[in-house]
């Protein structure tokens, strides 16, 4: 027979019961609190990258949409590119974005993938009252109202342990608002646990179970075994992630077992 086709009438669970169950899994992990980033001195902490936009040299009032994406950012609808800075800006040096003329408001920033943490510098002048909110997918996920202004002596923004895709900031007054130094935390690994097969293997004295999950690069996984639903037996609690998919294979099980279940998690919640 071959090793990796399925048996239906095995008296093995169903991928639809164990999906189940990993999916209770993941309804049960902890859920990190968001953090506002608002008026900081530096942002975030441990920035994995930060935009400058010394890092391309664009004509000065030139509009900006797309002209970073590599570096994981664009603006939308667009801001416009100024090389000239002032030594009472405080987070702002050298080469930023601002919003006209003509005035651009609100203005996203799109991260080229979902973020768990960002913050950017901004002033304005004359100050102005602004809504800077994280959206995931065009849907909103945290938001909170400022005051940006020129006068501040600490000008970072932004969010932490959420999961987001843009940061919208919309403002009241007519000003000239810029931003400069976007800090580009954590990427944000959407796929979901999901157990998407299962291959029963028939030896001649013993059989064995094959699981393979949707997985994320980088993590661990812990397998458990249970014929109850109720007690569950750890079987592995070090799975190393193969990527976008991951296998672990329980072998040698008595040819007497009728009834299996199998739960796995990802070891860091
Ligand atoms: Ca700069």
């Amino acid at each position: 027979m071959n090793p990796t086709t399925k048996i239906p009438s095995s008296p093995f669970p169903t991928v639809a019961q164990l999906a189940c169950v990993a999916l209770v899994v993941i309804n049960c992990s902890s859920t990190a609190l968001a953090d506002s980033i608002e008026l900081s001195p530096v942002g975030l902490a441990a920035p994995e990258s930060i935009i400058t936009f010394s890092e391309r040299a664009l004509a000065d009032t030139s509009q900006v949409s797309t002209e970073f994406a590599d570096l994981g950012v664009t603006f939308l609808p667009n801001l416009f590119y100024r090389t000239g800075d002032h030594p009472d800006w405080a987070s702002v040096e050298g080469p930023n974005l601002r919003t006209g003329d003509p005035e651009v408001n609100p203005f996203s920033i799109h991260f080229g993938s979902a973020l768990t943490s960002a913050a950017f510098a901004a002033i304005a002048q004359p100050p102005t009252a602004a809504t800077i909110t994280a959206k995931l997918g065009g849907v909103e996920v945290e938001s909170f109202e400022t005051t940006v202004s020129i006068d501040n002596p600490d000008n970072y923004f932004g969010f932490s342990d959420i999961v987001f895709d843009e940061i919208e900031i919309a403002y009241t007054e007519e000003t000239r608002l810029r931003i400069d130094n976007i800090q580009l935390g954590p990427s944000a690994n959407l796929a979901p646990l999901i157990i998407t097969d299962i291959d029963v293997t028939e030896g001649a004295e013993s059989k064995s179970v094959t699981l393979i999950w949707q997985s994320r690069p980088g993590r661990t996984y812990a397998v458990f075994v249970s014929e109850d639903l109720r007690n569950w037996t750890e079987l592995n609690d070090s799975v190393d992630s193969g990527g976008a998919q991951t296998s672990f294979t329980e072998e040698e099980i008595s040819q007497e077992e009728t009834s299996r279940y199998y739960r796995v998690e990802d070891t860091a919640g």
